[in-house]
């Protein structure tokens, strides 16, 4: 049986939308796993400031790891595209962020699912909808199209 997960892609450096070309080869060889969809990239300031702007994207996957075990494999990848974790929030050549996986709700020091920021992040909600209807339910009970009317596409370009 397989999951439909939604990953949050982002990059700020070594070229980042290069990065992200390179992850989503990474991701279509996974096992198990089906890369189904792809938003566009789009560049916007990072949250923290003084750091280089991110390139960001929204991939859909189907797959039938679970959750845990895709953590892992979006590490190596990450590891693999030389992510140094040096300070949180610090910038960093690849992130990969589980996002949504099926209707799971996962609480774990690891891994929580929905991702607990991304109803915040104009730079995951207006990929993530070109991928989903603007129903869908977030984890904080808002709908996709609500969290977007809140998250207005300031700063973000689309590339
Ligand atoms: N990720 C962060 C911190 N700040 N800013 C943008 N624009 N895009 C990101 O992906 C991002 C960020 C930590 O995960
Ligand atoms: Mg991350
Ligand atoms: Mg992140």
């Amino acid at each position: 049986m397989s999951t439909r997960a939604y990953i949050g892609l982002g990059s700020n450096l070594a070229d980042p939308a290069g990065q992200l070309r390179n992850a989503l080869q990474a991701l279509e060889q996974l096992p198990e796993t089906r890369l189904a969809g792809v938003s566009a990239f789009y560049a916007s300031d990072s949250l923290l400031p003084g750091q280089p702007r991110y390139t960001n994207a929204v991939a859909a996957l189907d797959t039938a790891l679970e959750p845990l075990a895709l953590l892992d494999a979006l590490q190596a990848v990450e590891n693999e595209q030389g992510r140094v974790r040096a300070e949180r929030w610090g910038p960093r050549t690849l992130d990969l962020d589980i996002l949504l996986f099926g209707e799971r709700r996962i609480d774990l020091p690891r891994l929580q699912v929905p991702h607990v920021q991304m109803h915040l992040r104009p730079f995951v909600l207006y990929p993530l909808a070109e991928l989903l209807p603007a129903q869908t339910l977030l984890a904080d009970g808002s709908t996709l199209a609500q969290r977007l009317a809140a998250c207005p596409f300031v700063d973000l370009e689309r590339l």
